[in-house]
């Protein structure tokens, strides 16, 4: 039995007269003596319960005076308009039953009133998800989860979910981590890369993936984690540019979504969201290292992987979401497909937010001898990935695919100071629990 008739948010001054029963947590008790107000939260907001202590039974008020914050509750009792109240109800109550009793102190200002660090609202996350402005980053992250989901459907893709459980690297120069599988050795996986492609062989065409990728990095940085959600596609019969164009339809129509349906939740954050301006701009590795040194960033020479500092400084000249293409072969893993006329430049690009990279893909190669060849030329060992060079023997189609870093799209569209703070339970260098 669902212990609730509505949540706060259904509520509204017409329904006034009607019995209703809430459940939730009890975020406030103002006691004056003559009146006592108990403000019940869930997940859709306040509703306020009023009770004057001449017209309220006294094992009732007593109940509700002998309250802990945040304990939960659940309140039968009858609508009645009232113009003064918050929303512009309140609720006169019948019966209060305690479901759920809360300790005090509390680990965290639930109200959002006291500002506290990020590490210790991490610490006690459920309690910080408590907070509206907490509460508000998830809301929309699930709705651009349910945006992206959508445009892939529209766009005819099948959702996969592939072994996190791996056998083999699949970037190269990022680190893995090693787990024990009984008597084998085994890792956490990368990235659904290997996965996406062999998919492409097996003619389903066009495929997504949502789920976690692992990275054994030890950097401590506002965007990178050890556990990422990444958001990857692998499209057949199609190149760079046709998956570009779908990440960037993926990226406007995540924004369009949020802004059409999240009114409330930017609202808690104050904020107004701006959709991209399409189409992005599409910047070449070279074009962005002359950028970088009219802006006074001569470090980088052609070959070298761009780093944070230039990464910055072409953010700010460029001022809006841009794609970064035609990478140096040599940076970009062996998967990427050279241009046939200019085999040192390849079909690789990144999607970058002027203060981050959001995502990286390519046209990818489907000749199995040249994709040994690539494999060797980056000093791997073309054995190791025999499972999957063998999906290129029986008849692989030119593909094409892209991993975006779902963290990375909220913290960027919301603003956020750090990536910590739209993933729920991050993982990083020190942080393992909660
Ligand atoms: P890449 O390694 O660039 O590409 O990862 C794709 C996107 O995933 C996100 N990401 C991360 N986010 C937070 N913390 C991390 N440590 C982290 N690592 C990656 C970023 C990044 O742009 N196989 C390719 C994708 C492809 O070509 O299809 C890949 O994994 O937003």
């Amino acid at each position: 039995m669902i212990l609730r008739t509505h949540y706060s948010g259904d509520i509204h001054p017409e329904l006034d007269g009607q019995e209703v029963t809430l459940a939730g947590w009890a975020h406030e008790i103002r006691d004056l003596g003559g009146i006592c107000f108990l403000v019940l939260r869930d997940r859709e907001g306040l509703a306020q319960v009023t009770m004057v202590a001449k017209r309220t039974e006294k094992p009732l008020l007593e109940s509700v005076r002998q309250l802990s914050r945040e304990s939960v509750i659940r309140v039968v009792g009858s609508v009645k308009a009232e113009p003064k109240a918050p929303r512009g109800y309140e609720i006169i109550p019948i019966s209060l039953e305690v479901l759920g009793r809360a300790d005090s102190p509390l680990p965290l200002d639930p109200t959002g009133k006291v500002d506290a660090e990020l590490d210790t609202r991490l610490d006690s996350r459920f309690m910080d998800i408590r907070r509206p402005g907490s509460l508000a980053v998830f809301r929309i992250e699930s709705a651009v989860l349910q945006s992206l989901r959508q445009t892939f459907y529209d766009h005819g893709f099948l959702e996969v979910i592939t072994p996190k459980i791996v056998a083999t690297a699949t970037e190269g120069g990022t680190a893995l981590f090693p787990i024990s599988y009984f008597e084998r050795e085994a890792f956490l996986n990368q990235s659904p890369q290997l996965y996406k492609q062999m998919l492409m062989s097996a003619g389903m065409d066009r495929v997504f993936e949502i789920g976690p990728i692992f990275r054994a990095e030890e950097h401590d940085t506002r965007r990178h984690l050890n556990e990422a959600i990444s958001v990857d596609m692998e499209m057949s019969f199609a190149d760079h540019n046709d998956v570009m164009d779908v990440l960037e339809r993926a990226m406007v129509e995540a924004y369009r979504f949020v802004q059409e349906n999240c009114k409330r939740d930017l609202d808690v954050l104050h904020l107004d969201l701006v959709v991209p301006k399409t189409p992005f701009r599409k910047v070449t590795y070279s074009e962005a290292l002359d950028l970088a040194k009219e802006a006074g960033k001569p470090t980088m020479e052609w070959g070298d992987d761009i780093d944070t500092e230039t990464e910055r400084a072409l953010g700010s000249i460029i001022g809006e979401h841009y794609f970064l293409t035609d990478w140096p072969s040599s940076i970009k893993p062996y998967y990427s497909q050279p241009y046939e006329d200019r085999p040192d430049v390849s079909k690789a690009f990144d999607l970058m937010h002027p203060s981050m990279e959001l995502a990286s893909g390519a046209q990818r190669v489907h000749d199995p001898e040249q994709l040994v060849s690539r494999i060797k030329d980056q000093g791997l060992d073309p054995d190791g990935f025999e499972f999957y060079l063998k999906a290129f023997r029986y008849g692989m189609p030119p593909h094409a695919g892209w991993g975006l870093g779902l963290g990375r799209v909220v913290t960027t569209m919301l603003g956020l100071e750090n990536i910590r703070d739209a993933v729920i339970f991050p993982r990083d260098r020190r942080r393992l629990v909660p």
